[in-house]
């Protein structure tokens, strides 16, 4: 049986479920999640390597496919929107199949349009995914909402491949969707090494794993006014240092950072702190700073020195955590 590869772009409006989904096919925590929109800022690899497997009689077909989580479609004029909205065009430049995932319980409205002509502009085969579809109250709900999606006047003049209706939370339908996936894909070789399984630098991972704690700890305009930068990070043979420096826009955002006495940061550094550990296997030591920089979602050259992709590029940098 032939051997299926390809590049396979997760997209949809913010909140959806995208990072979720890439992390529960994965399975392993390559992306950061939160209940706010916009948490994810840049394109995220994750890759799975099916073996052929019997199923119920049946050979399933075997291939590599490379996930890409990209940020969710927005419309915003700041420097920070236009490099998430470059980052999704690079994803979807090439890729062989689009997953395009709605959160099944909300709502169709005029951005759920941008997202249905980013697909049609491309002309690259889609999956419709239902998402969080444990919300349903009642499963019988899902049948006429299928039937509306398959027609092409309702979404745009698109053609979905298949309508799969999933929960990426509960990890419910991932196998009917990975399957589905293989056989949509092209016939071709292994792209990347089967141990790898993203291509994100361990010190962009902890810069985002701190960054997900300002978003579960902080509310309103804090989580989206925050950015992460690693400063150092030295990996010893039994501890891993790593000083950070969180940046944030206003004084005022920087004294809820902190929190009274310095609680919030406190807070913050001992929750990223213990994920970091689980993901590099090694203590770490972690020095957090804050810093204001006003605007700087507006500033070109500041949300280009965010990119690891750019950085990677200057000066090298270490590849993310291997497969066991
Ligand atoms: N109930 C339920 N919640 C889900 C499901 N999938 C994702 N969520 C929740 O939806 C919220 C957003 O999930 P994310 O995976 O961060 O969404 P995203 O599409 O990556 O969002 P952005 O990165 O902001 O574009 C989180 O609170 C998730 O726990 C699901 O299948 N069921
Ligand atoms: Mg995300």
């Amino acid at each position: 049986m032939a051997f299926h590869s390809g590049f396979v772009c997760i997209l949809g409006r913010p909140n959806a479920g995208k990072s979720t989904l890439l992390n529960a096919l994965v399975g392993e925590k390559l992306a950061i999640i939160s209940p706010k929109p916009q948490t994810t800022r840049n394109r995220i690899l994750g890759i799975i390597n099916l073996p052929k497997r019997e199923q119920g009689g049946k050979t399933r077909e075997s291939g590599q496919i490379v996930l890409i989580d990209t940020p969710g479609v927005h419309r915003s004029g700041s420097s920070l929107g236009r490099k998430m909205m470059a980052e999704i065009r690079e994803a979807l430049d090439g890729c062989d199949l689009i997953l395009l995932i709605v959160d099944g319980k909300r709502k169709w409205d005029a951005s759920d349009a941008d997202v249905l002509d980013l697909v049609k502009k491309t002309a690259t085969p889609a999956l419709l995914l239902l998402n969080k579809i444990d919300l349903l109250a009642d499963k019988r709900d899902l049948l006429p909402l299928m039937a509306h999606f398959q027609r092409p006047e309702n979404v745009r003049g698109v053609t979905f491949q298949e309508i799969i209706p999933i929960s990426a939370l509960k990890k419910k339908g991932l196998d009917e969707l990975l399957e589905c996936v293989v056989k949509n894909l092209p016939k071709g070789p292994r792209h990347f090494p089967e141990e790898q399984i993203t291509d994100q630098p361990v010190r962009f991972m902890a810069s985002e794993m701190i960054r997900e704690q300002v978003l579960m700890q902080t509310q309103e305009e804090v989580p989206h006014a925050v950015s992460v930068l690693i400063e150092q990070f030295d990996e010893g043979p039994k501890l891993v240092r790593i000083a950070a420096t969180i940046y944030c826009e206003r004084a005022g955002q920087k004294a809820i950072l902190l929190g009274k006495g310095g609680q919030m940061l406190k807070k913050i550094g001992t929750a990223a702190r213990l994920d970091i550990e689980k993901m590099v296997g090694a203590k770490v030591f972690l020095e957090l700073f804050v810093k204001v920089h006003a605007g700087w979602r507006d500033s070109r050259q500041f949300v280009e020195e965010l990119d690891w992709r750019r950085q990677f590029q200057q000066f090298g940098a270490e590849q993310g955590p291997k497969s066991e």
